[in-house]
């Protein structure tokens, strides 16, 4: 099947955070390869790695300074080489994350070529999603540059057909490396309103998200490199609507094969942006994914996530991370895989690994907290309002080291960590995850297993049941001959609902509660399957 990647599941590596092989506290490339006979027990069919190249790591490697070499912690092109090898060996494929709205401002291109970049001799009033201006002025050239990141992040000028052909070019020769496809970093960002006109409030985001050529070179793109592999793509387009993502993804158009999504990921903030709080409505939820199911069906693909290395850890965010742990994880889990489209799961999560809440501001590395930080404490916000946003909303939630195992460190570095181990790791751990026939690690694997037998997980259409239900997600999956019915329980509470007949799939109770009625108990999901 040309469309492998509609049956696979995706499993997200950070490099940094996964395995340590050489006691220098970070994650390699060897630390990866000793871990993939883990992966593939676990069941996942493609490995995302996030960006390997050589960075000055101001934002941990989405700064690129190189495209064509590997960031030296991390190893040398001969562990990439054996790293492609293995992961092939075992059947899997690797997906490169391509980081192509913006380089480090240490990348050669940047005092090289004069065009290559937005310079300006005014800069306009946009602000950095890291906080502060999004221009900053270089004495070099006597002139400001737009980094829409970090001011080491300037953005490359895509209306310069000179930048579009040297992305090309290295996209290939990644491809020809064997390879098989991209995570494209922020890619409807690449094409700007010309004019970069001042914005409102300084939110310039309507004159560079899904922006006037952005279709146009998504299909160049596609012509120029992507139809001539056998390769799989994911677009990560903040600000997307489930419209775009009809046109981005619908292969008659040649772009890309599926986006991520952020309108269910913006469901718990208020009007503030991510660092303002609000508990998560169910109902919108419920809503908001139905919306991206129907609009994609037969018209293009969904990516499923809950997780990444940018959001907090979804068992603490939409589960409950204390007294049900372990249900609530495997019924968010049970959640996701049962809708259409591919699934990702973001190292850790098969293991239920839970947000951390450090004390001091000082053991936090992510530049978008510490930006956000120095900004709020200067405007007067208390350190204890602002740790309340981080210890909810923070990236570096899912940047503390994977948990291999109870030995010191988690087992995932033999030296100091770059960054401090969740101090949980005692009880959540890979290795107490293998031993236990229930845990939260072979709920997946089950999952995983489930999408290769049954058709109708990929296929079938989704409808929303018990649509007004506030603590219930429930819906069908349905084929012409086949049905699966799905009850996941949000809340700690039980609540009642006629028995459906049935098959049970999945179940992360023993038993059903029932007698004629379903009685789902706490944070209780089950699969019933009808043919
Ligand atoms: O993220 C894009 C993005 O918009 C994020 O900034 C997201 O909104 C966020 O993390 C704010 O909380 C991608 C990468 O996934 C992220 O790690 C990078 O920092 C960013 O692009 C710049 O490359
Ligand atoms: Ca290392």
């Amino acid at each position: 099947m040309t469309d492998w990647w509609k049956k696979a599941c995706v499993y997200q590596i950070y490099p940094r955070s996964f395995m340590d092989s050489n006691g220098d506290g970070i994650g390699d490339l060897e630390g990866i390869i000793q871990k993939l006979d883990y992966l593939k027990k676990l069941g996942v069919d493609i490995i995302w790695l996030s960006p390997i190249y050589d960075s000055p790591n101001d934002d941990n490697g989405y700064d690129i300074r190189d495209y064509y070499s590997i960031m030296h912690e991390f190893g040398t092109m001969d562990d990439f080489d054996s790293l492609l090898n293995e992961i092939h060996q075992r059947d899997m494929k690797l997906m490169m994350d391509l980081v192509v709205n913006h380089t480090s401002d240490e990348h050669e291109w940047f005092r090289k070529y004069d065009d290559f970049y937005y310079w300006r001799d005014q800069p306009n009033n946009w602000k950095s999603i890291f906080s502060g201006p999004a221009w900053t002025y270089d004495k070099v050239r006597d002139q400001y540059y737009l980094h829409i990141f970090s001011k080491k992040q300037p953005d490359l000028n895509w209306e310069n057909h000179k930048v579009r052909e040297k992305v090309y070019e290295m996209m290939r020769w990644w491809l020809d490396q064997g390879v098989d496809g991209f995570r494209m970093d922020v890619i409807n960002f690449i094409s700007k309103e010309p004019s970069l006109p001042d914005a409102p409030d300084g939110d310039g985001s309507p004159y560079f998200m899904n922006g006037p050529r952005i279709h146009e070179f998504l299909r160049e793109m596609n012509d120029e490199v992507l139809s001539n592999y056998d390769c799989v793509t994911v677009g990560e387009m903040p600000g997307a609507t489930p419209e775009d993502a009809m046109i981005y993804t619908n292969p008659k158009n040649r772009e890309v094969n599926m986006i991520f999504t952020f309108e269910h990921m913006d469901l718990d903030s208020g009007s503030n942006g991510k660092w303002d709080l609000k508990p998560l409505n169910l109902i919108d939820l419920k809503e908001n994914l139905e919306k991206w199911q129907h609009a994609l069906y037969k018209n293009g693909w969904n990516s499923l996530y809950w997780n990444n290395h940018d959001q907090p850890r979804i068992v603490s965010r939409f589960g409950d991370d204390g007294k049900y742990r372990v249900e609530s994880a495997k019924m968010l889990a049970t959640c996701l895989h049962m809708m259409q489209g591919t699934p990702y799961v973001y190292q850790g999560e098969e293991i239920g690994m839970t947000n951390v809440a450090f004390d001091s501001i000082n053991r936090y590395q992510d530049i978008e907290t510490l930006n956000m930080y120095h900004e709020k404490k200067s405007e007067g916000w208390s350190h204890n309002s602002i740790m309340k946003s981080i210890y909810a909303k923070g990236r570096d939630n899912a940047r503390t080291p994977m948990q291999w195992s109870d030995a010191s460190n988690s087992g995932f570095t033999t030296g100091r960590p770059w960054i401090d181990v969740n101090p949980n790791y005692k009880t959540i751990n890979v290795e107490q995850a293998l031993q236990d026939s229930n845990s939260i690690f072979y709920h997946y694997q089950s999952l995983i297993k489930l999408r290769k037998t049954y058709n109708i997980i990929t296929t079938g259409k989704f409808k929303l049941i018990h649509r007004h239900h506030p603590n219930v997600f429930a819906f069908e999956r349905i084929d012409e001959h086949e049905k699966l019915i799905v009850y996941c329980n949000f809340s700690d509470s039980t609540h009642t609902f006629d028995l459906p007949n049935g098959e049970i799939l999945i179940h992360n109770y023993h038993q059903l509660d029932s007698n004629q009625e379903l009685n789902l108990r706490p944070w209780e999901a089950v699969v019933f399957y009808q043919n």
